[in-house]
């Protein structure tokens, strides 16, 4: 078994442990041992081998046995008897938003409610207010909680899908029957969400294709099995479908099963047009006697037949990129290399995992040559948010790393509250001394659309803030955008001159690709952070970039793409 996977073990554990309401300790154990697992570079296999499990920080003797056991034999004993010595929905019920342990097992102990299912009932007859400290408010925030909950099943988080759809591409690749083989759908598109994940192949055998494809041991179960086309369901509920073409249509079907479904009719009307007719076998050229196939080996042959320029995955959504591609202007799109820098990245001062230190260095290995290390401000307590003292100590941390470090500017940042009154959490007096200040929401999201804009707005008329983070505050599976006038926050940024993030924190994805192309619209500028609480979390940078491809963004857009000397004049204009 992987880390991960007995990583999260270990955080079901703790899960149940809560619902059962055993000792705060004990379940602190298992979660902190689950965060200390996750974030290991060894496999624990090869730890096992050298016998020093005990090592790893929060691991004593006690789960060093259990990961040994698991290991060894592939499960966990008292893992098993402790999911069985509770009804299977209790845990899932967890997942609802805003739904802890304690509530969920006053539920099950007082009315012996036990699926999401009749808890949903319950709570639209009015039955949960009548228990301790239930009331009508907390009856509706669960209905809507449930709502969000079977939304964000419905579609999953581009990250996650990228994950499932690696592991089967992964297993294909290594079939010497493949040729090629390529993501295609909303997943090539990269798109922030997808629903399900299509992949094509050519192959010389596409029998042996279909059996391995249908016996990952990531299939839960198979939809269909064919000879040139099978769908399974993974482990995490989601469809994959793979379909093996014929050399020849390779390229017509990949811009047919990529999509968008829209781009997809407006570059077969504009087929028509011109006299041919395009489907996932090929382009043909349409006459009076017989149709005659003259293009759709590859996606470029195809492009090149109508005289457009190679449209890009991700701009294939028709938003006009079909006539921007025959007159040859296609936006300019930004690359991974282009990306200069990270503005958004936690430390251990709050609640990272990795000293400011480690981070410049990892940073100064992908090529970077700034960073933003922005952890929460003081009232954010929950997040670790620094007081004064610390933030004074970590101003001057940094003001040492920068003499020390030579090819990495270190900019010392903070994301500061913007508490519910439009005010920030440090004064001005603080907020001077930093490089880089972030302004975000993190609380009182039920606030009024009017409130709420005021709010954002209030943070970007102070002369000191330079982004606002995570400007619409959605989180895939937990709560959509708050309500705010995204217009209105546009403007009062152009007038102070006041960047937008764009979070590429996996769940986060926000400003979304349209929002990006508001902001360009009224030149607004774009600052990308990933949001890292760990070096791992620096690799999000790509979900950024490919999120600012979607928008249309160019290198002009993007503060990343600044030279230090060029981004540091931009922020010190605010000092
Ligand atoms: P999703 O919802 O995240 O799975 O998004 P897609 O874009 O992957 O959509 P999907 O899986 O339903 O279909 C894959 C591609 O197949 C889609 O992007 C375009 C093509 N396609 C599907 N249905 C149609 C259709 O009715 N007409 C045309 N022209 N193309 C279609
Ligand atoms: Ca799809």
């Amino acid at each position: 078994m992987e880390n991960q996977e007995i990583a999260q073990v270990f955080r079901e554990i703790a899960t149940i442990l809560e619902l059962k309401g055993d000792n705060p300790f004990r379940i602190r154990a298992y979660q902190k041992a689950a965060q200390n697992i996750e974030s290991l570079t060894e496999n624990l296999s090869d730890l096992v081998k050298r016998n020093s499990l005990e090592n790893i920080s929060g691991i004593g003797k006690d789960l060093a046995a259990k990961i040994k056991e698991i290991i060894e034999t592939g499960r966990l004993r008292k893992y098993e008897k402790l999911k069985k010595s509770l009804p299977s929905g209790l845990i899932e019920m967890l997942n609802i938003p805003g739904l802890g342990p304690k509530t969920v097992k006053l539920i099950y102990e007082s009315l012996k409610i036990k699926t999401i299912k009749s808890l949903e009932k319950a709570a639209q007859k009015g039955k949960l207010r009548n228990l301790p400290g239930i009331q009508q408010k907390t009856e509706e925030n669960i209905i809507k909680g449930i709502a969000i909950l079977k939304e964000g099943r419905a579609r999953i988080a581009l990250y996650d899908a990228l994950e499932i759809g690696d592991i089967f591409i992964e297993a294909l690749k290594k079939l010497k029957e493949i040729k090629i083989i390529e993501p295609a759908g909303s997943l090539r598109r990269k798109k922030e969400t997808v629903k399900d994940i299509d992949i094509l192949a050519i192959s010389s055998d596409p029998k042996k294709v279909m059996d391995t494809f249908t016996t990952v041991p990531k299939v839960k179960e198979i939809i269909a099995c064919g000879h040139t086309k099978s769908s399974i369901l993974s482990n995490e509920n989601i469809q994959v479908d793979l379909r093996v073409v014929e050399k020849e249509s390779f390229g017509a079907a990949l811009l047919y099963f990529t999509g968008s479904k829209n781009f997809n009719i407006s570059l077969r009307q504009h087929a028509i047009r011109n006299g041919y007719k395009i489907n996932e076998y090929g382009v043909f050229k349409t006459g009076k006697k017989n149709e005659r196939r003259v293009a759709g080996k590859t996606e470029e042959e195809i492009f090149n037949l109508f005289g457009m320029d190679p449209i890009p995955p991700v701009l294939r959504e028709d938003r006009g990129e079909i006539s921007k591609a025959l007159k040859h202007n296609l936006p300019k799109l930004i690359e991974i290399g282009d990306i200069k820098g990270d503005f958004h990245v936690h430390s251990s001062y709050s609640d990272g995992e990795n000293t400011v230190e480690q981070l410049a260095m990892a940073s100064r290995e992908k090529g970077y040559h700034y960073l933003g290390v922005c952890d929460h401000s003081q009232s954010l307590k929950i997040a670790g948010g620094l007081d004064k003292a610390t933030l004074t100590k970590k101003i001057s941390e940094i003001k040492n790393l920068n003499k020390k470090f030579k090819k990495i500017r270190l900019l010392c940042g903070a994301e500061v509250d913007i508490l519910s009154d439009g005010s920030l959490d440090y004064p001005d007096s603080i907020l001077k001394e930093l490089d880089l200040v972030i302004a975000a929401i993190h609380t009182g999201f039920k606030q009024s659309r009017k409130q709420l804009t005021s709010r954002i707005i209030s943070a970007i008329k102070n002369k000191l803030v330079h982004v606002i983070a995570h400007p619409t505050g959605r989180l895939f599976g937990v709560r959509e955008a708050y309500d705010i006038d995204f217009d209105q926050i546009l403007s009062a940024c152009g007038d102070y001159d006041v960047a937008l993030e764009l979070n590429a924190f996996a769940q986060r994805i926000d400003l979304n690709d349209i929002n990006c192309m508001k902001a360009k619209e009224k030149k607004v500028k774009i600052a990308i952070g990933t949001d890292s609480h760990s070096l791992k979390g620096l690799s999000l940078m790509k979900l950024g970039v490919w999120t600012s491809q979607r928008g249309w963004l160019e290198k002009n857009d993007i503060l990343n793409t600044m030279q230090t000397t060029q981004l540091l004049s931009w922020l010190s204009k605010k000092r």
